[in-house]
């Protein structure tokens, strides 16, 4: 068994997410590869010690540089606002050190397409924490796609549903609410909530040509948390799009953070030819299905329980029938970067795969300013 020593970058709640994948990954999968909580970086140093602590990192530093230099470290995980992304990921490859970044990759395609150059040229792994590929069900949606069961394929659908910035007392900004500064995140629900949409979609049924978006900003100032002033907003605070894929479907995507009663409701639904399914990530182990090929009455909607032991990773957990969650699939996503690793085929998305969906967030972004369609390079 070869060590994998992990330099985690960020304590918050991603942070917590990939460390526990770590700890666990070898309890249930069979690799060659142990990762070892070796440092954990951030300025404020009481607090990443305390985070040290509770999930048993070795060391901890304050100047991610100093950590990114360091030779006992053989990845780095980038767990900090979007505009730290670039400048992290490029002199941790530079330094020949592996990369998991945070998605979405960077603030906008031009920063990706850098960070890209980078990687491809050190010749270091690196993926993107798009996580939702590999809850089970979504995975078996992509083998029943994949299998050309569905037909072709006419519509794409998705939703990513928040409500916690409704209150217009909210600040922007600082450790809490860096999602909500434009300087810090890049954009809105378009790179926080929507990428996620947008990486199923692309796995799930290949490139975006164009799109077509709106987007709102319902608050238009907040009080900065670091420099204490009443400031512009400058995210969308809601965003939908059409769009076209490349096969002929058609896409319809909406995300806002003001859906009144929806803490994160991500859904998808795929309509084809001979059948349909769709997934909702508050029943995440169920995927439903319907087959216009079964006849007579008791033709309907089916609902798997992606819980068996020939369902995708599931013969790792438990007995069949049991559930897992939201944080196995970091697991998932841990144990496929090591494969790669051990494989030399790098498990997705890289750092090129999120590319695309990054391509397609300025080009929504684009879009929702100039009121056009704007085709995705
Ligand atoms: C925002 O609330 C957030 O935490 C996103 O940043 C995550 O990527 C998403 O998975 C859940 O919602």
């Amino acid at each position: 068994m070869k060590s994998l020593n992990i330099g985690m970058i960020g304590y918050g709640f991603m942070a917590k997410a990939h460390s526990n994948a770590y700890l666990t990954v070898n309890n249930f999968f069979k690799l060659n590869h142990r990762p070892v909580l070796k440092a954990v970086c951030a300025r404020n140093e009481e607090a990443v010690r305390a985070f040290a602590d509770t999930w048993g990192y070795e060391s901890v530093e304050t100047d991610w540089r100093k950590l990114v230099a360091r030779d006992d470290i053989d990845a780095i995980d980038v767990c900090v606002p979007n505009n730290l992304h670039k400048e992290i990921a490029i002199a941790a490859a530079t330094a020949g050190k592996m990369i998991l970044c945070e998605k979405p990759i960077a603030m906008n395609a031009a920063e990706g397409e850098e960070m890209c150059a980078a990687v491809e040229k050190a010749g270091v792994p690196n993926i993107v924490w798009y996580n939702y590929r590999r809850v089970p069900a979504v995975t078996h949606a992509k083998n029943i796609v994949d299998s050309g069961n569905l037909g072709r394929i006419f519509h794409y659908r998705a939703n990513f549903l928040q409500d916690w910035t409704i209150a217009e007392d909210l600040p922007q900004g600082g450790n809490a609410l860096w999602r909500l500064d434009v300087k810090a995140a890049g954009s809105g629900v378009t790179g926080d909530l929507l990428a996620h949409c947008i990486d199923t979609a692309i796995w799930l049924n290949g490139g975006i040509k164009d799109v077509s978006a709106m987007t709102e900003t319902f608050v238009k100032q907040r009080m900065h948390t670091e420099t204490g002033k009443v400031e512009e907003v400058g995210i969308d605070d809601a965003c939908a799009f059409l769009c076209h894929f490349n096969n002929g479907s058609l896409g319809l995507f909406e995300s806002t953070r003001y859906a009144r009663g929806h803490k994160a409701l991500y859904t998808f639904e795929i309509n084809g030819e001979h059948a349909s399914i769709r997934w909702d990530l508050h029943d995440l182990h169920r995927l439903e299905y319907f087959d216009h090929r079964v006849e007579g009455p008791m033709r309907g909607w089916r609902s798997i329980h992606v819980s068996d032991s020939d369902h995708p990773y599931m013969s790792n957990w438990w007995v069949p029938g049991l559930n897992i969650g939201y944080e196995h699939s970091f697991v998932h996503q841990v144990a496929d970067f090591i494969k790669g690793i051990e494989s030399g085929q790098p498990a997705a998305p890289t750092f090129r795969d999120a590319l695309e969906t990054q391509k397609v967030c300025d080009a929504v972004l684009e879009s929702g300013k100039s009121r056009c369609w704007v085709d995705v390079p």
